[in-house]
């Protein structure tokens, strides 16, 4: 399995650390996202969405992180990361669907406002973060609900669902998430994720330049 990657960002961490978890072996090739890699004809021959990551597995190319998640689960019959029981497995597909079309887009935001745009020199604008702070507790309030006297997300240990919501959050502090009212949401964030091999093994670093400093 070959990950185009580049594991600053938010959904190649996730798979990244999704596949560690999974236990998954893979080879990673970089494609530098500062650097606009993405959008160069060798990589939108791969994945035509001109975005990070991508997997080819033989004669299969496949984009979408969540989906290379599940492939990858499979593929290597982790049925503890990723369960067959039908219900459980209905579960998590919920989450990683909820993830990708509600979740991760809410959260770009705050990653976009706090960190891109002061790491490319910029400012935040304070009116698209608050333009954005209703959807976002909402959405968080659902998660928050669901992780009431919970460890994880789905069942008793870590699956692919923990893995593809958390990475939205995987700068939390310099996103500056809004995350005190979700005191369920942050104890699973910061004491079962976070802690994880998979998870600290893929971190990049909070603050992190896109150039070295003349002192480096
Ligand atoms: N739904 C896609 C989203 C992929 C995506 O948006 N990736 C971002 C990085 S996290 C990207 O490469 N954006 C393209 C760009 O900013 O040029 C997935 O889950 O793989």
């Amino acid at each position: 399995m070959k990950i185009y990657a580049d594991p600053i960002t938010v959904n190649c961490r996730k798979v990244l650390a999704g596949l560690d978890l999974l236990g998954a072996p893979f080879e990673l090739v970089h494609v530098d996202y500062f650097k606009g890699a993405q959008k160069e004809p060798a990589y939108t021959a791969i994945n035509p969405n001109a975005s990070v990551p991508a997997m080819v597995d033989g004669d299969l190319v496949l984009w979408e992180s969540n989906a290379i998640l599940q492939y990858a689960a499979d593929k290597v019959g982790n049925d503890a990361a990723y369960p067959k029981d039908l219900k459980t497995r209905a579960d998590i597909n919920r989450w990683l669907l909820w993830e990708g079309s509600s979740w991760f887009p809410s959260c770009y935001v705050f990653l976009v406002e706090n960190c891109v745009k002061p790491l490319l020199g910029s400012q935040p604008d304070p009116a698209v973060l608050e333009a954005q702070a209703g959807q976002f507790h909402k959405l968080a309030g659902i998660l928050d609900t669901r992780l009431q006297g919970k460890r994880w997300v789905v069942g008793d240990v870590p699956t692919i669902a923990d893995i593809a919501l958390a990475a939205p959050m995987h700068l939390h502090g310099w996103q500056r998430l809004p995350l005190s009212d979700h005191r369920n949401l942050k104890r699973w964030l910061t004491e079962s994720v976070e802690p994880l091999p998979c998870w600290k093994k893929t971190w990049v670093g909070e603050g992190f330049v896109t150039q070295p400093t003349a002192a480096a």
